[in-house]
């Protein structure tokens, strides 16, 4: 065989893909191999045991039943009588016990599927940013009170279980969070999907701070204590191929066709998790996947003995899956990058028809029983592979085969910033998958064609349009080739959904008009009021009623107690409640003492220069510069708390100093005793979907504070206002619809909007004339320039100013202005508490809009079809 790009420690692995080209799950069973054959169900003979015609049913539901289950669990699964079990055995125990309660609804709701099929979702997704797992099986399973009770009886706090529990961070920010989102609404709702993604074996890095304030990334070892959620299914494995070369050869009937031969290959891995739906019986499957080598390559290290050799190719294929990719500055050439995205895919398309269609299954009807979801550009591979299947397994014409992919795939583009659109360089596709490349090359051809067709002569739009782009570096375009396959594109907030039909892809809205959509994000109002908030959610059910934890919009019915001044104070009360737990755990962190009478001033998310922390980070600075100076005294501020969390991705080196800087200034106004404890700023460091479900209840301000036209959407933006909090936001993403929504009078808008922001850079934007002429401006720039807050250092502040002054790309000092004014209107608003109550409750009250529930039911009605209803 040819062997193309194979690294030199993969020889053995290449080797064995010559005699092993067969799926794992074909390998013949001999009485001394396990069997690999998924197909084959039950037992060979008719059960004569009676028990086992019986159907399966969960342990009782009484706190007696579920400590007896427990104490089993953690003696003889364990393997720790409760006397010398550690806290981690504990909470495994507790885990698994919890888990198998919920079982029933997992076997029942998947034989339910078999039985009465209907179309399905394949959401495909590189991320899903799951939080922690037992507090949301507790809701949903409605188990949290015979738990709480079982723990107390047992002499167990159930707050340390909690505690010990690592989240699964398998996401970098909005994009995996939504994901995680729209799994659990859908398993409320009912619908037959399965989340496909990828088990990294480490997450999101976990971030620490230096003493001097830098961020350093440490690997998230989440599986290290063990990991009960999950099912490993290694009997459904799929082989996963890569590499190697493509060849003609002439099919039986003398027909010429293609294929790949494939240089190497590696083995996924099902890792299963059940998706509770929110009390009502269902649960639902998330499949992420785990690479390893291949078995056949187990084999050939048994009879070669070349023990080193094998052990390097079999951390090769471990690779694939062992990290997430920290959201990086730049998204191109990274091959693993890729070998990720085909990997998962592959196994899910793999896995899809071969697991869950039945054998003799009429593929053309494909498009009636499945859509799959591209979670952006990431799983957008999935469109060449399965043409592939369809075209050298299934041995279809080209026009057949695109007729069912072209129906089988929608797509959701996440973003707006041109250098987050992934290219990836066509050699490097060539290399890694020489036949889905040619695929590539054949579906651009045809869409050429009709381009011409439709636009004769005009071939600048036929270089704009085309999938491949062939400078600065030949290229594979994804978004483009996903718009070109996808029956239904959509962006993810209404401005977002309008500029990607105006700018990003203009050209392809002009073409197919009646492709692209908005569906504007949500947010699951289980894990982000119920679950986070349980002073607020008690309250709403107390006034309202429970029913809208399964419908939100029913929080409207709130409006008129924002006019009842027993329920305003009781609202309050609810905040108070939170910020104190939140004071509660800075004190025990990080030794700090928040006052919970000041506003509560949240700015989590991602660090990126668009979303502009540096513009919150420069209100802060005029703030403390006017008390330093004199200007004002401390008593004439509104005192405030302002609390970022936020990552940066660790080669994003911008991103970074802004975090120095952020810390550097927080040590130094914290310890300011002119300030006298009224401005505070506190960063706690590894902001993750914990720490978001503490900080959130707690806010008073949520700032959404992006550049207008770059934060798609934001889901920060909702979880803030959901909790009660009130907006500074730029006319951005979906802070639009939320100030549409909960009104003027109760959101603080400020900035240029996306039209002016496009004239400002069109007509040459230059930041120096805004320092000039704003002495507020130039007095807070230079504080920072002057090395007050590094110790006397100007070097470590120069990079971030001098970028500030010279290029500021995203019109921080345009926008900085209008941004205070709108920070004198909050101060000004929160000081008549009163009426502040009433804006907060009237953002509860009409934000039921963003629940994720109501995306996925615009999914079902404007996307994926009505079909996939049961
Ligand atoms: C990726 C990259 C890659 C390198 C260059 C810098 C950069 C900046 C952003 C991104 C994110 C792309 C995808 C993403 O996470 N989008 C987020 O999706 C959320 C859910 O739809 C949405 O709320 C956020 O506004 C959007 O940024």
């Amino acid at each position: 065989m040819r062997c193309v790009s194979v690294p030199s420690g993969l020889r053995l692995l290449a080797r064995i893909t010559d005699d092993s080209e067969a799926a794992v799950s074909d390998v013949p069973d001999t009485p001394e191999a396990p069997s690999r054959d998924f197909r084959r169900l039950g037992p060979r003979a008719a059960p004569t045991h009676p028990l086992a015609l019986v159907p399966a049913v969960g342990p009782e539901r009484t706190v007696d039943a579920f400590v007896r289950e427990y104490l089993e669990e953690l003696n003889f699964s364990q393997g720790a009588p409760l006397a010398r079990s550690t806290v981690n055995h504990q909470y495994l125990a507790l885990a698994r016990t919890v888990r198998s309660y919920l079982m029933a609804d997992w076997l029942e709701t998947a034989a339910r599927r078999r039985e009465q099929p209907t179309k399905m979702v394949g959401y495909l997704s590189a991320e899903y940013l799951l939080g922690r797992q037992l507090d949301n099986a507790l809701l949903n399973s409605d188990l949290a009170e015979i738990v709480e009770q079982a723990m107390a009886a047992l002499g167990l706090d159930l707050n340390e279980l909690r505690a010990q529990e690592v989240e699964p961070g398998l996401g970098n920010g909005g994009l995996g969070r939504l994901a995680a989102c729209f799994v659990d609404s859908l398993a409320t709702m009912d619908v037959s999907c399965i989340g496909f993604g990828i088990r990294y074996e480490y997450g999101i890095f976990t971030q620490v701070f230096t003493p001097d304030g830098r961020q350093v990334e440490a690997p998230d070892n989440w599986l290290a204590l063990g990991a009960p959620w999950e099912f490993p299914n290694p009997d459904r494995a799929v082989r996963v191929s890569f590499g190697g070369h493509t060849e003609t050869y002439a099919d039986d009937s003398g027909r010429e066709r293609r294929r790949w031969v494939p240089g190497w290959s590696v083995r996924g891995i099902p890792y299963n998790y059940m998706v509770p739906g929110y009390r009502n019986g269902v649960a639902n499957t998330l499949r992420l996947w785990s690479a390893e080598a291949t078995s056949a390559f187990d084999l050939e290290t048994f009879n070669s003995g070349d023990y080193v050799d094998a052990v390097r190719a079999q951390t090769f294929a471990q690779n694939i899956s062992k990290v997430l990719y920290p959201e990086d500055s730049t998204p191109q050439g990274r091959e693993l990058r890729l070998q990720q995205q085909y990997f998962f895919v592959a196994c899910s398309i793999n896995d899809y028809l071969h697991g869950t269609l039945s054998k003799d299954f009429d593929l053309t009807r494909l498009p009636e029983q499945i859509i799959f979801q591209l979670n952006d550009t990431h799983p957008v591979i999935a469109i060449p592979e399965l043409m592939r299947i369809l075209l050298d397994e299934h041995g279809m014409n080209w026009d057949q085969a695109w007729a069912i992919t072209s129906r089988c795939f929608a797509y959701t583009c996440h973003t707006l910033l041109p250098e987050a659109l992934e290219v990836w360089p066509a050699d490097l596709v060539g290399r890694l998958l020489p036949r889905h490349l040619e695929i590539i090359y054949g579906i651009n051809d045809q869409f050429l064609d009709l381009v011409r067709a439709t636009y004769p002569g005009d071939e600048l739009r036929v270089r704009a349009m085309s999938i491949v782009a062939e400078a600065p570096f030949k290229g594979i375009r994804m978004a483009h080739l996903a718009a070109v396959a996808a029956t239904k594109v959509n962006g993810v907030a209404e401005l977002h959904s309008t500029l990607l039909r105006e700018k990003v892809l203009v050209d392809f809205a002009r073409l197919w008009p009646e492709k692209f959509t908005n569906v504007t994000n949500g947010v699951t109002p289980r894990r982000f009021v119920r679950m986070a908030n349980r002073p607020l959610a008690d309250l709403i059910t107390s006034t309202i009623g429970d029913g809208w934890v399964r419908d939100l919009e029913k929080l409207r019915e709130l409006e008129p107690y924002a006019d009842d001044a027993a329920f305003r104070e009781a609202f309050r009360a609810a905040k108070r409640a939170n910020k104190e737990r939140l004071a509660g755990i800075a004190l025990r962190t990080g030794d700090l003492v928040l006052p919970t009478d000041h506003l509560f001033d949240v700015m989590v998310k991602r660090l990126h220069e668009y979303k502009r922390q540096l513009l919150k980070l420069l209100h802060i600075v005029t703030t403390y510069e006017s008390i330093i100076s004199g200007e004002v005294t401390p008593e004439q501020v509104t005192p405030r708390v302002v609390i970022f969390g936020a990552k940066a991705a660790p080669g994003y080196r911008m991103a970074k100093e802004i975090i120095h800087l952020i810390n550097r200034v927080a040590a130094v106004v914290n310890a300011d005793e002119r300030v006298c404890g009224r401005l505070q700023v506190v960063f706690p460091a590894n902001y993750n979907v914990t720490l978001a479900e503490r900080i959130i209840p707690a806010a008073d301000l949520s700032e959404q504070i992006s550049l207008a036209g770059k934060e798609a959407s934001g889901t920060g933006n909702m979880k803030l206002a959901l909790n009660g909090a009130l907006t500074i936001g730029t006319d951005d993403g979906a802070n639009v619809e939320i100030r549409r929504l909960v009104g003027d009078e109760n959101f603080f808008l400020f900035g240029l909007t996306e039209p002016e922001v496009a004239d400002l850079q069109r007509q040459g934007y230059s930041p120096g004339s805004y320092f000039e002429s704003n002495p507020t401006l130039r007095r807070a720039i230079g504080l920072i320039a002057s090395g007050h807050f590094t110790d006397g250092d100007r070097s470590v502040v120069g990079p971030i100013v001098g970028d500030l002054l010279a290029n500021d790309r995203y019109l921080v000092l345009a926008d900085f202005q209008s941004y205070l004014d709108a920070q004198a209107r909050v101060d000004a608003a929160y000081g008549d508490q009163d009426a502040w109550s009433r804006s907060a409750i009237l953002n509860v009250a009409r934000c039921g809009f963003f629940s994720s529930d109501r995306a996925m039911r615009d999914y079902i009605d404007r996307i994926w079809g009505a079909e996939v209803r049961r």
